[in-house]
């Protein structure tokens, strides 16, 4: 999806200089793997020479898809030309501070962090597998001139209460023990944060998801994105503003029977070019579907059917209850079974009984 996302990040370019944007924030992830591609990095560095080109900022966080050691690379040597990346966590939190027509604004730049990065630099807490209590501790840190407005970055998964912002399937693991309390933020004026793929904002207007600028996954279909413009007048006036992003090819599902949807007046509703998600209802499945889809729709990424059959074999046949008196036997054949259609044949099952037996599970009551 280069393409796309050059696209995207040349739209971000233009709002920023068409609204004379100081700067532009980045709260990760700013790739999708430790090790990106060298087309993505190749990317992200025209990304930051056009932005210094036009005289903006950078300010950008390492996410938890991110290899910290790799973003902090030459980032003291970056900072003299206006990108700014935080070093590896060492127990403080980078602080850059840029000047405006109404004073001075401090960015602090903290890169995503579990507790076990935090705990060692506070021996006399009890951090435990706390995020809130571990992020409290790290912000704890910053040394914060309260006459300034400041400006957290943070890439953690930030809850409000019992407010949980709305995720997509594209973010793995998200929410359980990982949360982070939006209270850490409090003396922050705005709190710039990056994680879920859904932009909105989280516990008060000046907290926001900025969301990603492409649809990753199937769920983010009816997701609008945007590039959020945040305008600091003097310090406690503050304007959000979402600008929208086009994308180079939409994220759509086209649904119904499989000559239906390759005719001529249904392919002509939308850009054949899209990414398209198509669910077949035809009762029987055909042959060949996904080339035929194909033919027509050329960046189709997936075709599944919705009839008696799928609905028949769907997941969740067992509520949690239910999996939580099996042993560790049954509840490997359940999921084979789930997974494939089909029971385990008898010399499965004895590999799957002798191997458990080995590892010592069998012993174990109830699943895990
Ligand atoms: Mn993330």
């Amino acid at each position: 999806m280069l393409e796309d996302q050059r696209y995207a990040l040349e739209q971000v370019l233009t709002i920023a200089e068409n609204e004379n944007t100081s700067a532009i924030i980045l709260a990760g992830d700013l790739y999708d793997k430790t090790i990106p591609s060298a087309e993505a990095v190749s990317l992200f560095d025209w990304f930051l020479t056009e932005a210094t080109r036009k005289n903006i900022s950078v300010l950008a966080i390492p996410g938890n898809h991110d290899s910290a050691e790799r973003i902090a690379y030459a980032s003291s040597l970056l900072a003299a030309h206006g990108v700014h990346f935080p070093g590896v966590y060492d127990g403080s939190i980078p602080c850059v501070q840029l000047p405006d027509e109404h004073g001075t604004v401090a960015f602090w730049l903290m890169p995503f962090l579990k507790p076990a990065h935090i705990r060692p630099y506070f021996p006399d807490l009890e951090i435990g597998q706390s995020y809130t209590t571990a992020i409290q501790a790290a912000l704890s840190t910053c040394d914060i001139d309260p006459q300034m407005r400041n400006v957290v970055l943070a890439h953690q998964f930030v809850t409000a209460g019992s407010a949980m912002p709305e995720t997509s399937d594209s973010e793995l693991n998200l929410g359980g023990l990982d949360n982070v309390d939006i209270s850490v933020f409090d003396q922050f004026d705005y709190v710039a944060l990056g994680h879920v793929h859904r932009p909105q904002r989280i516990g008060r207007d000046e907290a926001r998801y900025a969301g990603s600028l492409l649809k990753y996954s199937f769920s983010e279909i009816p997701h609008p994105k945007s590039a959020c413009l945040v305008d600091l007048g003097p310090k406690s006036t503050i304007e959000v503003k979402l600008i929208p992003i086009e994308p180079l090819h939409d994220m759509r599902e086209i649904r119904g029977p499989l000559e239906s949807i390759l005719a001529d007046d249904v392919v002509q509703q939308g850009n054949a070019n899209d990414y398209v998600h198509v669910v077949l209802t035809d009762e029987e499945p055909t042959i060949d579907a996904l080339t035929r889809v194909r033919s027509v729709y050329p960046n189709v990424m997936a075709v599944d059917y919705d009839n008696i059959r799928s609905r028949h074999t769907s997941t969740a046949a067992l509520d949690s209850e239910a999996l939580h008196k099996l042993n560790p036997y049954q509840l490997f054949a359940t999921f084979y079974e789930e997974q494939n259609g089909k029971p385990l044949d008898e010399e499965q099952a004895k590999i799957v009984a002798e191997t458990l037996d080995k590892s010592g599970y069998a012993q174990e009551g109830g699943a895990r």
